[in-house]
């Protein structure tokens, strides 16, 4: 039995809208997953990439994950990962640093042998159509949309039957997907807590045995979430639910009541957070949809989703990041832009 646990897109690190609970959220869902790991005695967790919301995590995001690692390596359990878009760096990896601390292996092309089978690793290679790498009998571990999930995906199903793999475990898109084509298994494990507010369904992790591609989930507990539709009334919603500690996420598709006045409700109410999705604009106008969803107060979270989807190198992705790092004052930046672009000479 090489049963192992597949997981991804752990976005540690990600301030979810401004509040410091959020962001602990996400690194306690890490957490869970090693708590799981544990439990269910698997040879490995392997990462499909983004542990990290990008690639500066702060002292206690580090911490965090360290603790994960560390419990993991006095149970025996590899810690088996590659790089995602989020947390590409030019130099060294954090993933490389957790390796130099044996703690952790950066898959490659050059196969890690896990208890005789081949796992293969390719880290986040940009939006490029992407021909899959050769890994003839094993696993390939990448970090990539593939066209069933996004309709200009980099990378096709049809040519993942090709390259040899028994096994595709993937990481990028944020909900759970299973595909069986002959004798391979392809599979997004989702993200660990919620990123973007329409990942309504709960988290979780996949329990798969390499030898026989048996795949099995487990949940997650993290934040918990109340979604309030369009053809509901939110203010009723509000007043009857217990909505302490949860995030509310409504749905609105009239003028009334007011952004200001559900997110006054919710506060009353012991809401951690009211996030509205205005969807009044999208009534009508198909032909002009947005590419973009934007819900109130979190351009910088839209900002993140469009760029992800973007073909950047990874040098304009990092100028990006220093531009809108809220912790770089303004006057900084250009010495810091500057010092990226010297480094590539
Ligand atoms: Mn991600």
């Amino acid at each position: 039995m090489a049963r192992i646990l597949h997981t991804g897109d752990t976005h540690i690190g990600f301030r979810q809208y401004g509040l410091e609970e959020r962001r602990e959220d996400f690194a306690k869902a890490f957490l869970e997953v090693v708590r799981l790991a544990i439990d269910e005695r698997v040879a490995a967790v392997i990462h499909a990439g983004d542990l990290f919301e990008d690639r500066l995590p702060g002292a206690e995001d580090l911490q965090a994950t360290l603790q994960g690692l560390f419990q993991l390596q006095r149970a025996r359990i590899k810690f088996l990962g590659i790089v995602g878009n989020h947390e590409q760096r030019r130099g060294v990896q954090w993933l490389d640093l957790f390796a130099s601390l044996d703690l952790a292996a950066h898959l490659t092309l050059q196969p890690y042998d896990l208890q005789g089978i081949p796992v293969y690793g390719l880290d986040f290679a940009g939006r490029r159509e992407l021909e899959p790498p050769s890994c003839e009998g094993g696993v390939l571990v990448c970090h990539q949309l593939l066209n069933e999930v996004e309709p200009d995906g980099e990378l096709s199903l049809k040519k993942l039957l090709t390259c040899g793999a028994k096994t595709v475990l993937l990481g990028d898109f944020h909900e759970r997907k299973v595909w069986f084509e002959k004798s391979l298994l392809v599979t997004y494990c989702g993200s660990t807590e919620r990123w973007a507010l329409d990942e309504q369904k709960k988290r979780g992790v996949n329990i798969i045995d390499l030898k026989s591609n048996r795949i099995d989930h487990r949940d997650l507990k993290t934040r918990e979430f109340l979604y309030i539709n369009a053809d509901e009334d939110p203010l009723q919603r509000l007043k009857t639910s217990d909505v302490t500690g949860r995030v509310v996420a409504i749905y609105l598709k009239s003028a009334r009541p007011t952004v200001a006045e559900l997110e006054e409700l919710g506060r009353q109410r012991g809401a951690l957070a009211v996030r509205v999705r205005d969807l009044r604009e999208m009534e009508g106008e198909l032909e002009h949809q947005p590419d973009v969803q934007i819900d109130y107060g979190d351009l910088e979270q839209a900002i993140s989703e469009a760029l992800a989807r973007r073909n950047l190198s990874a040098l304009a992705r990092e100028i990006d990041q220093v531009i809108r790092d809220f912790r770089i004052p303004d006057s900084n930046i250009d010495g810091e832009v500057t010092a990226l672009l010297e480094g590539q000479r």
